[in-house]
């Protein structure tokens, strides 16, 4: 396969540097094998996440220094928010400084204890804010979306059968809206068709319900749309964002993945008495409504980040980019998931390391070892971010899948970076036998896997 090489060319480098192994070592049993607790300048090529990690273009640099630091009514705020209601539709704009207090300031303003929200499936932070706002948060993704071997063009979208019987088993006053997340995180950055979000509308419409969108990765899911649905080929990716959107009353958006920036976020909304008490809210914690946590130069930033997001050009080589890399694995046998999705390849634990159980933290095992290995860090998704005692019968519960997440930065590394990272996997796979589990020394009692600290079992019977 070959894909498309970068439409874009390096104007400003950042030095990284080769680790020897000795020093890997050490730096990983000092971080008690968590690559959480490692100082990033130990990283080779850094896959922890493609939030916030962007290269901003050089027209996105020249936006920074007209930045207007005017504390009411800056000329960025205004461009911002022309661009946002562009793009989006959506009649408020309000911006934060990230994804997360966007959802914060939604749920804390909606949400009453009993509630709950639906969603393809909550990303951590979504699903955090709802449940400390009293609400319970359920994910209706397809069935199709929790097998790794199946290959499914939409394996993001929503189960309309499961949305309807919620609805019908909690009814409508427990249900402030809905949420589609798009792509779909926490199911391998899949895609959600058009007509799954049209169907969606539909049935929510019988019940009066809004719709809204976790959107930051929006034009990577917009992307895969006209890649793949029957009817949008000849479409703009603009044409398809403002489609999708169309079909919704809202959304939430961390710009720090197709923003194309380090920091910001917005909420995006129509109901004019919502927006009315979240920004009453926003004054309170995040700042004046034209800024919302955010510099003038940030506005400016994600005004035209936004913009070059939509470029076909850009999206071609993005989306090619993480494909080639599955690709390269998929080719020499490596077990991941699929299909690839749009901003991370994820390794699947379970089959690269059978010989480890699940109490014992493949997918963890495997993320040190890769560090260990080639100074490459990912971020582990399994029972070391999921795992939990279950409250009635005191016993550990592991998640379905034990994966080994590669975001990739938008812009950052190259295709020769890439081909660093497959054979250096490639390598790890077959000395796969010689990789041990892991055991916890620490853990803290919400969110362990950002604090945690393992140790190597010794032999792989102990704690079976
Ligand atoms: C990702 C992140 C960033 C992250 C967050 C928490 C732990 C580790 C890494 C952030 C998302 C997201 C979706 C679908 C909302 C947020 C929060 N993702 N929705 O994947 O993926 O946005 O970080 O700007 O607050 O590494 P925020």
């Amino acid at each position: 396969m070959f894909f498309p090489s970068e439409p874009f060319r390096i104007k400003v480098v950042e030095p990284i540097r080769r680790t020897t192994r000795e020093e890997r070592e050490h730096l990983i049993r000092e971080s008690g094998n968590n690559v959480f607790n490692l100082p990033a300048e130990a990283i080779y090529v850094d896959l922890l996440t493609d939030s916030g990690t962007s290269a901003m273009s050089d027209n996105q640099w020249a936006g920074m220094m007209l930045g207007d630091e005017s504390y009411a009514g800056s000329k960025n705020y205004y461009h911002f928010e022309d661009t946002v209601h562009d793009i989006f539709g959506f009649k408020h704009i309000i911006p934060t400084h990230q994804g997360r207090v966007a959802e914060n300031l939604l749920f804390s303003t909606i949400l009453k204890e009993g509630m709950v929200i639906p969603n393809n499936i909550h990303f951590d932070t979504t699903r955090a804010n709802v449940e400390y706002n009293g609400g319970e948060a359920l994910d209706l993704v397809i069935d199709e979306a929790y097998d790794p071997h199946l290959d499914h063009p939409f394996k993001g979208n929503m189960d309309l059968q499961k949305l309807q019987a919620t609805i019908e088993e909690y009814g409508v006053e427990r249900i402030p809206l809905v949420i589609m997340t798009i792509t779909n995180n926490s199911g391998g950055g899949q895609p959600v068709s058009m007509e799954n979000i049209r169907a969606t509308r539909a049935l929510l419409n019988r019940y009066g319900i809004p719709l809204f969108f976790d959107a930051c990765r929006f034009a990577e899911n917009c992307y895969f749309i006209k890649e793949r649905e029957p009817g949008y080929q000849g479409k703009s990716i603009k044409e398809i964002a403002r489609e999708m959107f169309a079909y919704g009353d809202g959304c939430t958006m961390s710009a720090k993945k197709d923003g194309l920036v380090n920091i910001g976020g917005f909420i995006g909304l129509n109901d004019d008495g919502l927006s009315e008490k979240i920004t009453t809210r926003l004054i309170l914690i995040e700042g004046f409504p034209t800024y919302g946590g955010l510099a003038g130069r940030d506005l400016e930033a994600i005004a035209r980040g936004l913009q070059e997001v939509l470029n076909e050009d850009y999206l071609h080589f993005r989306i090619s980019q993480v494909r080639h890399l599955g690709k390269m694995l998929d080719d020499e046998g490596i077990p991941i998931l699929k299909p690839v999705g749009g901003h991370a390849v994820y390794l699947n634990a379970r089959e690269f390391l059978p010989h480890i159980p699940q109490a014992q933290f493949p997918a963890q095992a495997l993320t040190v070892a890769l560090y260990r290995e080639a100074g490459i860090r990912a971020v582990e998704i399994g029972s070391l971010m999921f795992g939990h005692k279950d409250p009635l019968t005191g016993r550990e519960v592991y998640p379905e899948l034990e994966l080994v997440r590669l975001a990739i930065p938008r812009r950052v590394y190259t295709t020769m970076h890439m081909v660093y990272v497959a054979e250096s996997i490639i390598n790890l796979y077959r000395q796969r036998n010689d990789i041990r589990g892991l055991k916890l020394t620490y853990e803290a009692p919400v969110l362990r896997h950002f604090t945690a600290r393992l140790e190597t079992v010794e032999t792989s019977l102990e704690n079976a």
